[in-house]
């Protein structure tokens, strides 16, 4: 089982990624395989100042030796280059002074009200700092993991935004133009929509407003029968969902055809069976991959609807928490929109979803092993 854990503050000295169960002998280098996603979710037209203060870095500091995986745990610290600027307010030891940001106006949309009350705290610093998105940086390290593990066995990915403020920049997918992607500054293959979202990105900023957006991540070689029909909690689509929703801003996750599906005939949403040299192929992939809980061997497709960001430049009306009068709501240094960046991490908790869906069904002590498992499974529904 692979299990994801971090801990760290926005504003605080690092980011700490723990990840447990990944096979030992994965080749794995920092600066190769996971630190060119950590860069790529910091690109995207429409992200605010502190993106130019960051330059993310993975340091392995255990289960990782001479470039390959022993099968111990993971740990990897992304540091926090704004720290240097937090940290009289943000340190740990007795004596800084935290009440130099306190935040009391908590903003609608965003963790500040809810988590205050859960958690005692009127300083609404104490929620914000661990429910910023900078947490996603610790996600995509995590998933740039499971991503090389899915790259070795042969299953390619993509990450990429099809709609952002209303506006549609699908295109379609092209495997042929992945490169495109990270060319462009909404990561979409669409460059005809690129300037009307730009310019719609622009007057958001004008009017201290944010952006929304859709974004898929899409794997392709995902063998057939992953996951399980047997149990509600073993079912990938339940898996693959609580993980996605789970990514801030993330308001609805969708499966294939999803949203449009609910409202067609059967006949039109079904993928039909066909035989051939593939012995069993399929006419069409409105179910996204998934049937059943389990990966049915098409491309996996997962999208979610991300919502615009809650700090907003033009605050919407609040109550102050400590004088309960009615205030503006915080405002914070923030981004405008971060959609592109949002495809990143939904890549990334999808990759860890199911790269532990691989582990589950062929075992996680070795790549080796998994490989072997792996290819006999591929050969045996070869012949099914
Ligand atoms: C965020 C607010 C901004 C974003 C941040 C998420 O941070 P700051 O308040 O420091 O300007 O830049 O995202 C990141 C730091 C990141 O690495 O993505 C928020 O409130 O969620």
């Amino acid at each position: 089982m692979l299990r994801y854990l971090s801990a760290g503050e926005t504003h605080g000295p690092a980011l700490t990624v723990l990840l447990d169960g990944v096979p030992a002998g994965l080749p794995l280098v920092a600066a190769d395989h996971v630190d060119p996603w950590l860069r790529r979710r910091q690109a995207g037209y429409g992200r605010g100042q502190r993106m130019l203060i960051e330059q993310d870095h993975a340091t392995f500091r255990g289960g990782v030796r001479a470039g390959r995986t022993t099968g111990g745990p993971l740990s990897i610290e992304i540091l926090n280059r704004d720290w240097a600027n937090w940290q009289d307010v943000m340190g740990a030891e007795p004596g800084n002074e935290p009440r130099k940001r306190a935040l009391t106006q908590p903003r609608p949309g965003h963790a500040d009200l809810a988590g205050g009350v859960k958690y005692h705290h009127k300083d609404l610093r104490d929620v914000l700092e661990r429910a910023s998105a900078r947490e996603t940086a610790s996600r995509v390290a995590a998933g740039a993991v499971s991503l090389r593990l899915l790259e070795e066995l042969s299953v390619a990915a993509c990450a990429r935004v099809v709609s952002l403020g209303g506006v549609d920049c699908d295109g379609g997918m092209r495997w042929d133009r992945l490169a495109d992607l990270d060319g462009s500054p909404l990561r979409t293959f669409d460059q005809s929509a690129e300037e009307r979202i730009i310019d719609l990105i622009d007057s958001a900023k004008e009017n201290g407003d944010t952006l929304g957006g859709v974004v898929e991540a899409r794997f392709k070689g995902v063998p057939i029968g992953l996951g399980s029909v047997m149990q509600w909690d073993r079912k990938l689509d339940g898996k693959l969902a609580q993980a996605v929703m789970s990514v801030h801003s993330v308001k609805g996750v969708e499966i294939g055809d999803g949203w449009r599906a609910s409202g067609l005939p059967g006949s039109q949403v079904h993928d039909a069976i066909t035989g051939g040299a593939e012995r069993y192929g399929r006419a069409s992939n409105r179910a996204g991959g998934l049937e059943g809980g389990m990966t049915n061997g098409e491309e996996l497709v997962v999208r979610a609807a991300v919502k615009p960001i809650a700090t907003l430049m033009k605050p919407l009306p609040t109550v102050d928490v400590l004088t309960h009068e009615p205030a503006d709501a915080a405002r914070e240094r923030s981004d405008v929109t971060a959609v592109p960046a949002a495809s990143i991490v939904v890549l990334a908790m999808a990759a860890l979803t199911l790269a532990d869906a691989f582990v589950d069904k062929f075992g996680g002590d070795t790549l080796g092993e998994l490989r072997e498992r792996l290819a006999a499974h591929r050969a045996y529904a070869a012949e099914f």
